[in-house]
């Protein structure tokens, strides 16, 4: 039988969920009877449970009525059942135990505490088991998560803000909007989609950002990372308020993108000032470069963001798309070094 539109259903099904879900990868499933569907989860929230318990609570509620066994079901998932105890049991125990004789896996868990035993527990115990399904649309819905066991470190991102002549800001502190309120909004919608935002001590002495995504939708904010090697940190600062800060005195960028390949965080989103960002950049840690462009020049009093001509080209960038928010322009640039 060909699950092809099942999967792409639960695909969808667990898209409905991706700011609550984060960090966590969405997930969909969904019960069948022969072609009919029987019941549908998805992993709803951060730290709930997961999407085949949730399907399977639903069609227990139908047993006798839509069916007699669970042994008739066939159990659709995207991701891979997992096999660990974390925030909730393993899942691939509670398919065993509900009598499940058949399960489609659109992609294998790439998290070192599944990785494929999820699957192994399953055939040990005669479950007949596929996996591969629309396994390239599971990992596009979960590019961050991917990545990161990938490459075992989190996807970095780096935001900023520039004039038509390549400037940060004025050099005299003169605070002005570089870019217009609709690009500022976007930026909302940037930093929601990552799982940390990260800024340096200057950043948040210069210019007390709140750092915090401004949507008007339920979503885990991101958490924030203050990297800074100043002794006297101001906690007053918008910064700190309501929020959950991780304060890193650290030089070595590596180390400090280091630290997260263990961690829940899949994606950092970097909104620092040109020092900080041009040493993400030089050490060739980030993978793709958003650039709001404003039509305005700053001049000689502004500061530039880059020290040489075609620095992000030099740094291994290459224009992926771009498009005007008014009259601003916005340039989403890939790391093609990789
Ligand atoms: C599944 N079904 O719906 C999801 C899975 O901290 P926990 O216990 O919620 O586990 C999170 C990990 O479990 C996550 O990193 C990923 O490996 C897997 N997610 N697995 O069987 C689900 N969301
Ligand atoms: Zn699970």
């Amino acid at each position: 039988m060909n699950y092809d539109n099942f999967m792409r259903r639960a695909i969808s099904l667990a898209d409905a969920y991706k700011y609550t879900a984060k960090p966590n990868p969405v997930v969909g499933a969904i019960l069948l009877k022969n072609k009919i569907i029987i019941s549908e989860g998805a992993h709803q929230k951060y730290g709930a449970a997961h999407a085949e318990i949730n399907a399977i609570n639903k069609a227990k509620k139908l047993i006798g009525k839509k069916f007699e066994s669970f042994e008739e079901l066939t159990l659709i998932c995207t991701l891979e059942p997992c096999n660990h105890f974390g925030k909730t049991g393993p899942c691939s125990d509670a398919i065993i135990n509900s009598g499940i004789k058949k399960v489609v896996i659109g992609s294998k868990d790439p998290n070192p505490k599944v990785s494929g035993a999820g699957i192994q527990n399953l055939i040990k115990h005669g479950v007949d088991v596929e996996v591969g399904i629309c396994d390239e649309l599971v990992k596009k819905q979960n590019k961050f998560f991917f990545f990161k066991h990938e490459f075992n470190r989190p996807y970095v991102t780096v935001k900023i803000a520039s004039s038509k002549d390549e400037k940060s800001h004025n050099k005299d502190g003169s605070s002005t909007w570089i870019t217009c309120k609709k690009s500022r909004d976007d930026v909302q919608q940037v930093r929601i989609n990552h799982d940390a935002i990260l800024t340096g001590g200057n950043t948040l002495i210069n210019d007390n950002p709140r750092m915090n995504a401004r949507v008007n939708f339920i979503a885990n904010q991101p958490k924030k990372i203050l990297l800074t090697n100043k002794k006297n940190i101001d906690f007053t600062k918008k910064f700190f308020k309501n929020a959950e800060v991780d304060i890193l005195q650290e030089t070595n960028i590596k180390k400090v993108i280091d630290r997260y390949k263990n961690s829940e965080i899949n994606s950092i989103l970097v909104e620092a000032g040109p020092k900080l960002v041009n040493s993400f950049l030089s050490d060739g840690l980030v993978d793709e470069l958003i650039i709001y462009e404003s039509p305005d020049l700053l001049g000689s009093n502004g500061v530039n963001w880059f020290e040489e001509d075609n620095a992000v080209e030099n740094f291994g960038f290459k224009l992926e798309s771009s498009y005007k928010i008014e009259s601003d322009l916005k340039k989403i640039y890939k790391n093609v070094k990789r």
